[in-house]
């Protein structure tokens, strides 16, 4: 061949090359268009072809819509979520009867496996892997993911349907979520709900900021108390006293505290400002940050060492280290039964009674384990809870007065924060609109991060915890300026992002929040609860906990216990503000032990 014919040659198969390539730009990844319906899998074959892997679904077809026998039988007998959240909420006659009896148990039962079965154990994908693979299962470095990322290559940010270019946060933010005028919750919850949703989410809600794509430093991937103990062994050493399996503290006019980071050097973050002996020493680094998070920290470091005691007493033997590891145990389940009985049934509004018995789920198919989601992260986003400002003992304390003031706590005392907290309302999370400024930066962040993990539509996550997706913008909302300008920057509901759309959805009437945070929410909650290892049956005994004194210490723990038990009157203390009474009425001696 001459060396013209070749270059000939080489000229034309570069063309056709390029043409190709500019064809095969064209072609949309199907898997774009979210075809898999009820949990299919959507896997791409070839260029423009596509399967849904409906294995386990209870659906077959093409799409994964057609329902088999059972599916069939079983949706025609289920009631709708809306039906079951009126009825949970309504009919106090029934409950008391139902509170009363073997039903309870029942019901709890079935809630607890309903909702957990929605969760994927062992978890699935993650933001680098929409695929299953043994990086993403073994590196519990991420949070794991319900459903994968919206492809990279879609035509579109939110795969093929929205615009081209998805609405400036600020602008988002600005128009829907900042705070008019401020709108308490109609459940009554207070802010020592909100800052112990603060405090107890901060120990499996801990994205690593240096890294992008859906890291987290908390490593226990659920309730694990590193917000007390902090996320790594050499910050608990550092913080733990090696003497009867207590934590370091220090005390002030009799009472305890944390220690001050001048005598427990850890890493905190305080403005510079701050004179070190102002600057508390905490499990979790960020918790100077507001009086509600360093009275939760002081509370639950006066539990330790009390309990701490008591075992010490029935197990002059032990040494320090069994102490600090069996009083660890003893308080991760403590937290949880608060969390159960009083924090999750306050939020849910129900008249069922919630209970905590990891027994419940002994005889059922249940996987012990958990891993945090990205989607958790995001939802669990409840800033509009923080009010304009907070009222301690008659003060008013703005922002910029109240932010990493920790002599907050050592003047006024645990007491009367509890009381403060106790009585002051919180925001309606839901519904927008309903977010302090000076906080209108974490949503901002929020929904960046939700674009940088390429986190999938709304619509396709009310598909996924089994919500008919929104048709329009008007069904989502009825505040009629929102629904228009949502329209306006989205273009299309079905490209309305997952964070706006969980927490701007319209609420029940009288709740918190809308129904896809609830039908969303709990699932995660429920198994990452029940899923920590000491609801295990190999766990869940006396010998665990020290013996029945220990076992005991949980199996009766209240949020009025936790606090009463470690101050030196007892306030009102309650995730819901008190019914009409005049401040100080409700305040009691603290109970027996
Ligand atoms: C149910 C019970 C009621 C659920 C009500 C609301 C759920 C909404 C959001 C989540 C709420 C609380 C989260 C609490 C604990 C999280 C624990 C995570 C542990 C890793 O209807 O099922």
């Amino acid at each position: 061949m001459k060396v013209f014919d070749f270059f000939f040659l080489w000229v034309i198969l570069s063309l056709l090359e390029s043409l190709s390539c500019a064809n095969n730009s064209k072609v949309v990844n199907p898997c774009c268009y979210y075809p898999c319906q009820n949990s299919g899998v959507c896997v791409r074959f070839g260029n423009t072809s596509f399967k849904c892997d409906c294995t386990h679904t209870g659906f077959y077809g093409d799409n994964c819509t057609t329902p088999g026998f059972g599916t069939r039988v079983y949706l025609s007998m289920k009631p709708s979520s809306t039906t079951v959240q009126y009825i949970l909420s309504h009919f106090y006659w029934f409950w008391d009867m139902v509170n009363n009896s073997f039903l309870r148990d029942v019901l709890m039962r079935l809630v607890l496996t309903v909702r957990s079965t929605l969760i994927p154990s062992p978890p699935t994908y993650n933001t680098k892997y929409g695929y299953l693979n043994w990086e993403s299962y073994y590196n519990t470095s991420y949070y794991t993911r319900i459903l994968p990322p919206v492809p990279e290559d879609c035509p579109l940010p939110m795969g093929t349907k929205g615009k081209a270019v998805l609405p400036e946060p600020k602008v988002l933010v600005k128009r829907f979520f900042k705070r008019d005028k401020f709108r308490p919750d109609p459940q009554g919850t207070n802010l020592m709900f909100a800052f112990m949703a603060q405090h107890f989410t901060h120990q499996f809600f801990k994205t690593d900021q240096q890294v992008e794509g859906g890291f987290t430093k908390a490593l226990g991937h659920g309730v694990d108390a590193s917000n007390i103990y902090g996320d790594n062994l050499v910050r608990q050493h550092q913080l733990r006293l090696h003497v009867d399996g207590k934590l370091k503290y220090q005390l002030i006019n009799g009472e305890i505290f944390p220690p001050t980071t001048d005598k427990v050097p850890v890493y905190m973050q305080y403005p510079k400002s701050l004179p070190p002996e102002q600057r508390l020493a905490i499990g979790h680094e960020s918790f100077g940050l507001l009086p509600g998070l360093t009275m939760y920290a002081t509370i639950w470091l006066r539990e330790h060492n009390r309990v701490c005691d008591i075992l010490k007493a029935e197990h002059p033997t032990w040494d320090d280290e069994q102490l600090f590891q069996t009083t660890r145990l003893i308080v991760i389940g403590e937290i949880m039964k608060i969390i159960i009985e009083e924090y999750v049934q306050q939020l849910s509004g129900y008249r069922l009674k919630l209970k905590f018995d990891p027994t419940l789920l002994f005889e059922e198919q249940f996987q012990y384990g958990n891993r945090i989601a990205l989607e958790f992260n995001h939802l669990y986003h409840w800033h509009s809870l923080m009010p304009d400002s907070f009222l301690i003992d008659d003060t008013e304390f703005t922002y910029s007065q109240f932010l990493f003031n920790t002599s907050i706590l050592t003047h006024y005392g645990v007491e009367k924060l509890v009381e403060a907290f106790s009585r002051q309302p919180a925001g309606q999370i839901g519904g927008g609109r309903n977010s302090h400024e000076s906080l209108l930066i974490v949503s901002e962040k929020v929904i960046e991060e939700s674009r940088m993990t390429r986190i999938q539509p709304f619509n396709e996550y009310r598909k996924k915890f089994n919500l008919k997706p929104y048709a329009s913008f008007s069904e989502f909302t009825d505040d009629v300026e929102m629904a228009r300008g949502l329209e306006e920057l989205y273009g299309n509901i079905d490209a309305l992002e997952f964070y706006p759309g969980i927490l701007l959805e319209k609420t029940q009437p009288g709740s918190i929040f809308g129904p896809s945070m609830i039908e969303m929410g709990a699932p995660f909650s429920l198994k990452g609860l029940l899923g920590n290892p000491i609801c295990a049956p190999d766990y869940w005994k006396p010998s665990t906990f020290g013996g029945e004194t220990g076992f005991n210490i949980i199996k009766t723990s209240t949020l009025k216990k936790l606090v009463c038990l470690n101050t030196k009157w007892c306030p009102f203390v309650d995730f819901h503000v008190p019914p009409n009474e005049e401040p100080g009425q409700q305040s009691t001696p603290p109970p027996e032990l």
